[in-house]
Parts: C-alpha cells; structure tokens; sequence
C-alpha cells in the first residue's frame, strides 16, 4: 500500500491549511489519483490494522439499498453512529442535555464526554428496540443505499446495481457502466452528502476495473476504508459477471488529512508495507444481494498495530 502512504506525504509536502465544515481545520490538496490492481492482492491497510468486518457490513448494508442505523447497530458497526445521533439530538423532540457541537467538546471535556456516551447509548437502545423511534429517527435520509438501488424520479425507479450488472454481462465494451450516488434533488435530506460520489466500471481482457470518484476523502480515517470497500465491490461484481478482477483507480477531489490525525499519520508513514492479504468470499449459493459480513473474510492478514484517531463529525 505504498501508494496510500505516497498520498499522505504529498499532501503533508504540498497540502495546504484549510477550515472545513466540522471545525476541525485541515491540511489538503485538490485533485489526486491512485492506482491498485487487485491481482496483486486485496488493498486492506498493512500498516495499520483496519477492520474489514466493518467494511463488509457497510458494503452489503448499501447492496442492500439499507439507509437505517438499526441494521448496522446489530452489525456492532458503529461507524454511522454519530450522522444518525445527530439528526436526533437537532430534532424538536430531543429533550436531554444539550449536545450542541458533541464530536469536538467530547475531544476537550471528559465530563461532557461522559454525557455524551450516556445520551449516545440510550440513542442506540432505543433504535434497536423502538420501531416508531427507528423510523423516525434511526434512518440516515437517501444516502448511498437508497440512490444504488432505489434512485427515483418522475419516471419510477431505478435500481442502479442491477442495471450496472445487467450492463457489464450483456455489453461489456460500454463507456456507460456508471452509478452515483450523488444525486442534486436528495442531497439536502441526507445525514451526510456522499463522499464517493460516482464510480465507473470498465471490462478488457476478461477483467472488470472500476474508477471512482470521491469528492471529499478523510485520509487517515475515511480512505483506508474507502480503498477497501471499493476493491471488495469489484470483486464482488466481478463474481456476479463471471470476469476476473482487474484495477481500482481511487481519484480524489479534496483529499484532506485532519489536523488532529497529523501525529497518527507520521506514525503510519514510520511503517514499511507488508505483503498485501487475499480476499475470501463464501459466495456459494448466493447473490451478492444476499450476502452477509460473515460470508467475507482475508488470509494472510498481518498488519501492524491499530492506530487510533477521533473522527471528524
Ligand atoms: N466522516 C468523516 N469525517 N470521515 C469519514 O471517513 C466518513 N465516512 C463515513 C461517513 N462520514 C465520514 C463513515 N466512515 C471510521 C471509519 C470510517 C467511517 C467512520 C469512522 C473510524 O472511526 N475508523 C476507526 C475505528 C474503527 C474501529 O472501530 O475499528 C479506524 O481506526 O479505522 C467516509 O465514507
């Protein structure tokens, strides 16, 4: 993976400092590209320990066309947590205390963030096993899942996936193998706007590549999950339309590392790579739409220790 530590030096080298929407004040560059082909092995970060449980939850939650916390929260996935959280304590209905700004005061106040846990963990009890409450309050709006599989216009329905699917098997050398999830109509109603925002796929040679399109990329947070996530789709895909796995090309719009992630970045970029792990699918019997995180494993998995940041709400 020594292409993802290249992009954390260039932008420490050439990044410049900027204010974002959390507050949290960045270091970034505009316009990036990386390349990883997956016949070398699957891009789970070697340097350090990430967990691909998490990855494959969220993944099979959007192949689903799922937008609800509950799913992931039985999951023990809590990487949605704060965007649903959010949308409750804003609500009129929310009445504890108050929460105002929650992801940086529970940084700076170990009191508040003792608050915060508490109010967080009632939240989620009560997604888990309050239907009227889920419904009103545990979905995340139209975010990735609804606009893969269930985009709606004027017209009806579209269900991406399966048109992408469909697509790829019945022809193959097509220029129009896109999805996106960035759609100008829903935006504003979703807990957050997507970061991976359009993706193409593209078959040659019996192999199915796919580039990507991420308007906003958390480096040291979001990415390593983001590079993962999007190599398993392939395979996945590549599994439905009987093709091999060929590259994924990760093109960044505003690739930023948070100014409270520099010490855990430098720890990172002190790491040699390791030998990349192989993906494992248990695929048998089913579709992709019916797979679960357990049906999704790596072998030869051995990365370094697990480095741990606050993420940026
Ligand atoms: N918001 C921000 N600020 N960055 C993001 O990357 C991001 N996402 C999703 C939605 N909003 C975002 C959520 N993805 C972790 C990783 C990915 C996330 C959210 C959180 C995270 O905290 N990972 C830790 C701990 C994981 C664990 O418990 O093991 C890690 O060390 O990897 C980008 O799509």
């Amino acid at each position: 993976m020594k292409q993802y530590l290249d992009l954390c030096s260039h932008i420490l080298e050439n990044g410049t400092v900027k204010e974002d929407r959390t507050g949290t004040g960045t270091i970034s560059v505009f316009g990036y590209q990386m390349r990883y082909d997956l016949q070398k092995g699957f891009p789970l970060m070697t340097t350090k320990k990430t967990a691909l449980r998490l990855i494959a939850s969220e993944l099979v939650w959007f192949l689903k066309g799922d937008t609800s916390l509950r799913t992931l929260i039985n999951d023990r996935n809590p990487i949605w947590d704060e965007w649903g959280f959010e949308r409750w304590v804003n609500s009129d209905e929310y009445n504890g205390p108050d929460m105002t700004d929650f992801g940086r005061r529970s940084l700076r106040d170990e009191e508040f963030e003792r608050t915060y846990k508490e109010e967080m963990a009632n939240y989620k009890k009560r997604i888990v096993e309050d239907d009227e409450f889920a419904a009103k309050y545990g979905d995340l709006g139209p975010i990735y899942g609804k606009q893969w599989r269930s985009w709606s216009s004027g017209e009806g329905v579209v269900d991406q996936i399966k048109q992408l699917i469909d697509g790829i098997k019945r022809n193959p050398d097509s220029r129009r193998h896109i999805v996106t999830a960035w759609n100008p109509s829903e935006v504003n109603d979703m807990a957050l706007p997507p970061c991976h925002a359009l993706f193409q796929f593209y078959v040659a040679d019996g192999k199915l590549s796919c580039q990507l399109y991420q308007r906003s990329a958390d480096v040291f947070l979001g990415v390593p999950f983001n590079i993962a996530s999007y190599a398993l789709l392939v395979h996945l895909i590549a599994h439905e339309c009987n093709l091999e796995v060929g590259d994924f090309i990760h093109t960044l719009g505003d690739a930023h590392i948070y100014l409270n992630h520099m010490e855990q970045v430098k720890e990172q970029l002190s790491r040699t790579p390791k030998k990349l792990p192989t993906l494992k699918l248990n695929t048998e019997g089913k579709s992709i739409f019916d797979l679960t995180y357990e049906d999704i494993s790596v072998e030869g998995y051995d990365p370094y220790p697990k480095i741990k940041a606050p993420i940026a709400v």
